[in-house]
């Protein structure tokens, strides 16, 4: 059966030409970048200037300006690879939207402008969470495999925190916040030729420093994809969150969400154990099956891409994890091909 779907490598918050060329040195289709804001100096170098089309003053960026977004294309396309999608705008473009604060009508005016720009610029994939307080974890260098460090998260000393938002915001506010936004943004994607794809909120528990976490269950998924209802709307499907949860749900989830060409694309890590307590590990370790994950995307004729997610820290890694990704890069695809060859 062949195979019908990608693998990338992700999640690079700034960008060198060097790593373009690795990341063509490991054979993948494309990238995705993480919630870049162009108006860093680490940017800035490396997409250059473009005056006078581009903004006179970088350093008040709310939204993305349609020329660095080209720019960012074509210098991924000339490593031949694909900018497969952006996860998340920077948190200052959409932090009053999360909560609902005042001023958040001009940042979701200023996030339809972001999408139409990502369509004018051939950028057809947008991740976004809904998680105001973000991902959560209580160590963060938790030796693993070969004292490789890994990160881990326990309840016990979570539920602690303080209110991270100086109040608690329950589950149905919410669900208030999040249908305003998503039913705001979506005609412009749908415009733009754009997708949306949500991330679940990680961990995944009720809720972390007073602010409920709704994106959290199959039910919860269920109810966002309702209320935002469209075909240009779907999931960055998390493999590692989505396994966080126990039990079967994350191969429920996917056959479900597949089936119903609702996947964009997908994170995919390992993990021991789950809520209220689980620590990340290598992909080829851990709780969940990554083959059954594979097959069941091969089965669906799934045509979008996977990409590794965190990584443990190896010996004399870079932050953005060269080795680590590398290693789980090459057994993602060594195990596309063992499913490109063989009757599954
Ligand atoms: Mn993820």
């Amino acid at each position: 059966m062949p195979l019908t779907f990608r693998v990338a490598v992700g999640q690079f918050k700034e960008l060198i030409p060097d790593d373009l060329a690795f990341c063509s040195q490991l054979g993948v289709s494309g990238i995705t970048v993480n919630r870049p804001d162009f108006s860093t100096p680490s940017w800035r170098n490396f997409l250059g200037k473009h005056y006078p089309y581009g903004p006179a003053d970088f350093t008040k960026s709310s939204k993305w300006d349609f020329m660095d977004l080209v720019n960012l294309r074509r210098r991924v396309e000339d490593f031949g690879l694909r900018l497969e999608s952006i996860e998340n705008v920077p948190y200052h473009f959409y932090d009053k939207v999360l909560t609902g604060a005042p001023g958040r009508d001009e940042q979701i005016d200023n996030y339809c402008e972001t999408l139409l720009n990502l369509g004018r610029a051939g950028i057809r994939i947008l991740g976004y969470h809904f998680a105001p307080n973000l991902v959560w974890r209580t160590s963060t260098a938790r030796p693993a495999r070969g004292r490789a460090g890994v990160t881990a998260f326990d309840m016990d000393e979570a539920h602690l925190a303080p209110n991270t938002h100086g109040r608690v915001f329950e589950e149905a506010e919410m669900w208030e916040n999040y249908e305003y936004f998503i039913t705001r943004v979506l005609p412009a994607a749908q415009e733009a030729g754009v997708s949306l794809a949500l991330h679940p909120d990680d961990p995944p528990v009720s809720a972390l420093g007073g602010v409920a976490r709704i994106m959290n269950s199959l039910d919860g998924f269920r109810k966002a994809l309702r209320i935002g209802s469209s075909p240009n709307h779907g999931l960055t499907f998390c493999v590692g969150t989505w396994g966080q949860m126990g039990g079967s749900v994350v191969y429920d989830a996917l056959e479900e969400f597949v089936g119903q060409d609702r996947v964009k694309y997908l994170h995919v890590r390992n993990i021991k154990g789950s809520v209220p307590s689980f620590a990340e590990c290598f992909v080829d370790e851990g709780d969940i099956d990554i083959v059954r994950i594979l097959k069941i995307l091969q089965r669906n004729s799934f045509g979008g891409f996977v990409i590794d997610d965190h990584v443990p820290q190896m010996t004399h890694d870079t932050p953005w994890g060269h080795r680590g990704r590398a290693f789980s890069t090459g057994y993602l695809r060594g195990l596309c091909r063992a499913l490109d060859s063989h009757e599954t």
